[in-house]
């Protein structure tokens, strides 16, 4: 499951003041109202898992504790969330790690296409102790992060043709996440990439600003990019992580307690979160091809090739980003894939 932060361990000892303890109730429990918002929508798994976060944290703080969801990147999207957490503005946001590298650049070795083949893999990277030392450099950009949410494996969908091979990706105008990873591999593809926020998406495919898009299944159907697009390339050329993030001003505010059942219900809400995506991931891809999407498959041996190419971006990135980290990643998953 999603492990446990060491900075949970960490709080335990920091004292609090007569003051502070005098106002805690005899639980530690006090009234608190957590604003939590995401980009996708409440029908998004991403979304069922904040659901499921409310009713998991309510519940543990016997009432005390509340939680008010917002969806569709109404309060902003994932850098500008981020951002609020960092002034004390906003509580919780769950954003995809990839357009948090321009802030904690060791993020992008999950940006690193073709690394994952299976959701497994990325468990164990995500996890274990990689994962971990990520989560450690949130605090000193006053940020708290209490384990990985799934977003998942990329796919590209398109208005121009199907992509088979690297050699299709030529000339296509692609949107993506505000990453430097995924703009030069999309530029080393032949692409022409154009980073912009996720709630800009749909309007930029419908009125031709590009010609296409990449994200995984669930969301292509959610944000009903098949209104838009005709095809539909299962190139799973990534796996992006959400990591569920906590206001580091707030989180110093909890009671030992409070941080307690905040991350554990983090962390269950986030094992439901996964099973969930890993189910509707495939719901979609039929509900894809009903509404007409064009689908095909890529074969391992184009992936391979894609992969190829990209080769140089990853390697000059792994340098920028550490190489001993990026070592590390790749051998726990061969370690996974040996078993
Ligand atoms: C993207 C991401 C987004 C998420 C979330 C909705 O394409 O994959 O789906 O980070 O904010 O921007």
């Amino acid at each position: 499951g999603v492990i446990l932060p060491g900075v949970l361990l960490l709080s335990a000892c920091s004292g609090g003041t007569q003051n502070e303890s005098a106002a805690t109730s005899a639980d530690g429990i006090q009234e608190r109202t957590i604003k939590a918002g995401i980009g996708n929508s409440e029908s998004h798994p991403q979304g069922q898992g904040m659901v499921k976060f409310k009713e998991l944290l309510e519940e543990k703080s016997g009432g005390k504790m509340k939680v008010q969801n917002f969806f569709d990147a109404t309060l902003g999207d994932d850098l500008k969330m981020t951002e609020a957490l960092q002034g004390g503005l906003q509580e919780v946001t769950v954003p995809s790690t990839s357009p948090l590298v321009g802030m904690i650049k060791e993020f992008g070795i999950y940006d690193f296409p073709f690394v994952f083949n299976t959701e497994k893999e990325a468990y164990s990277v995500l996890d274990g102790a990689v994962g971990q030392k990520l989560l450690d450099k949130l605090p000193e950009h006053d940020l708290v992060g209490l384990g990985y949410w799934e977003n998942g494996f990329r796919n590209l969908t398109n208005s121009k043709h199907p992509v088979n091979t690297a050699e299709d990706f030529k000339g296509l105008k692609i949107r993506t996440m505000q990453n430097e990873v995924h703009l030069e591999a999309f530029s080393k593809l032949g692409a022409n990439p154009s980073p912009m926020a996720f709630s800009e998406v749909f309007t930029a495919l419908e009125s031709g600003t590009v010609d296409g898009q990449e994200n995984p299944l669930a969301t292509i159907k959610t944000q009903k990019y098949s209104e838009v697009q005709d095809y539909l390339s299962l190139t799973k050329h990534v796996y992006t992580p959400f990591v569920f993030l906590v206001s580091k001003k707030f989180w110093d505010s909890l009671s030992e307690e409070e941080q307690k059942i905040m991350s554990e219900a983090a962390q269950e809400a986030g094992e439901y979160q996964r099973a969930l995506n890993q189910e509707e991931n495939e719901k979609a891809l039929k509900i894809l091809e009903e509404e007409g999407m064009k689908i095909n498959e890529v074969s391992p041996e184009e992936a391979e090739k894609m992969k190829e190419v990209i080769q140089p971006v990853t390697d000059e990135f792994a340098k920028k980003f550490g190489s001993d980290l990026v070592e590390e990643m790749m051998s726990e998953v061969e370690k996974v894939r040996g078993n």
